[in-house]
């Protein structure tokens, strides 16, 4: 655990939000899956942009506005680089992961999508992979049909194959599980998906910002992600699409920017990706998300993922030991991303979250926008920690001291 608190430690240098005291206490936090702190050198970079060079793109002929320009483009090159992208063509920014699911479902789907096609996708997925489907079969007049999760958190793999002879027209599924943790098997899943000849739709929300990723191994269709999961700003997200699908699709969202040329009668769009990014768009954002990818390719996806298991190891270990607490998802830390949903016993999660917040540490409770999973699993909500590269064991130490004075308190 040494080398998991030195990497720590020498890390939260670098965010400033971390040094804060939260109710006259040191701040612990352990909700990165909702949304991650902000390094300095990403504040800088878009502090930077504000004072040199801020401009509208794509339009301007004067210096900075080409300045503004590049960067933004090759903000758009470094993330088809770090997620192995054969080419900036496949990357559209957009406002988050939510937003790139319902460009699909928009410009894919309605187009695509006929009377009793089966959409398929999970009973782990979080709403934004779900309420996009839910909406298109209704649409549409097609069938939306779930793969279900075992007691362990894993996908049922045998329950592939009920559709083998049916009109499976996509997959939409989740490469990590912000609530169980799992990580699933995405190159396996494609390729059930691809014998059935079904599109692919990842949602990579919980896995990019947390592991490396190559969408040319994977060989998905279509990847989602959120740059404020990954130590970048808001409001900018990701939808990754092979060339040829996006190059088929009609865009999501129509006016300035998009357009080649325009006529009374019509319009010729403009060539992918600006194609699907309508209006002026997140410069800020997209200069902050290749500051904060340049941070995470410096620390090495590796290390950044070999960081999580440990602390998700050594969390699994000291949470199992509280008397009460039942845990969901995969044992063993290898299978898991850094997160773990638990229930305490006696005391709703709501109120453990309100008890450690007097602490100063942050957790999430509640059903983590994913109430169809929590159902399954019988409860309504649960807590939830989530860890980053900013972490250090003693967090977790302290969060476990802290349930096991709630229980003495309470007397659970
Ligand atoms: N998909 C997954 C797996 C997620 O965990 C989230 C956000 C999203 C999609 C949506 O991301 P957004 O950036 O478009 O909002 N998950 C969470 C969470 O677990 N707690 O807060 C947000």
């Amino acid at each position: 655990m040494d080398e998991v608190f030195e990497l720590g430690s020498k890390i939260r240098e670098d965010f400033p939000i971390l040094k804060r005291l939260v109710r006259g206490k040191p701040f612990v936090y352990l909700d990165s899956a909702a949304t991650t702190q902000k390094p300095i050198q990403v504040i800088e970079a878009i502090k930077n942009y504000y004072e040199m060079f801020n401009a509208n793109v794509h339009r301007g002929i004067y210096s900075i506005a080409e300045e503004a320009t590049v960067a933004y483009e090759k903000a758009r090159e470094k993330v088809a680089h770090f997620i192995n992208a054969r080419s900036p063509r496949e990357i559209v920014f957009t406002r988050n992961a939510t937003e790139a699911i319902n460009l699909v479902m928009y410009s894919w789907g309605l187009s695509n999508v006929r009377r009793r096609d089966v959409l398929l996708t999970t009973e782990m997925e979080h709403h934004s992979n779900l309420l996009p489907w839910q909406t298109l079969s209704k649409l549409k007049g097609a069938t939306l049909k779930f793969i279900g999760f075992n007691e362990d958190g894993f996908l049922k793999l045998e329950e592939f194959d009920k559709y083998k002879n049916k009109s499976v027209k996509l997959f939409a599924f989740t490469f990590a599980s912000n609530v169980l943790g799992t990580i699933n098997q995405v190159r396996e899943l494609v390729k059930y998906a691809k014998k059935m000849g079904a599109v692919t739709i990842v949602d990579a929300a919980q896995a990019v910002p947390h592991m490396p990723v190559d969408v040319q191994q994977l060989d998905c269709d279509f990847m989602v992600f959120s740059g404020h999961k990954m130590l970048g700003p808001m409001g900018i997200g990701v939808l990754y699409g092979k060339e040829r699908l996006l190059e088929e699709m009609k865009p999501f969202m129509v006016g300035g920017e998009m357009v080649k040329a325009v006529s009374f009668e019509s319009s010729e769009w403009n060539d992918i990706p600006w194609k699907f990014e309508a209006g002026t768009p997140n410069v800020e954002g997209a200069i902050g998300l290749a500051a904060a990818i340049d941070y995470l390719q410096r620390l090495g996806m590796d290390t950044v993922r070999k960081h999580e298991v440990k602390l998700t190891e050594h969390a699994l270990d000291a949470l199992t030991r509280v008397d009460g607490i039942t845990y969901y998802g995969p044992s063993s830390p290898e299978q898991r991303c850094g997160l773990i949903s638990f229930n305490l016993k006696g005391i709703h999660p709501h109120d453990l979250a309100m008890f450690l917040d007097n602490e100063g540490i942050a957790i999430r409770a509640g059903h983590h926008c994913a109430m169809l999973l929590h159902n399954r699993l019988g409860i309504t909500a649960s807590a939830r920690v989530s860890f980053y590269i900013y972490n250090i064991p003693s967090e977790i130490d302290l969060l476990v001291n802290n349930l096991e004075k709630i229980k003495k308190m309470l007397e659970i």
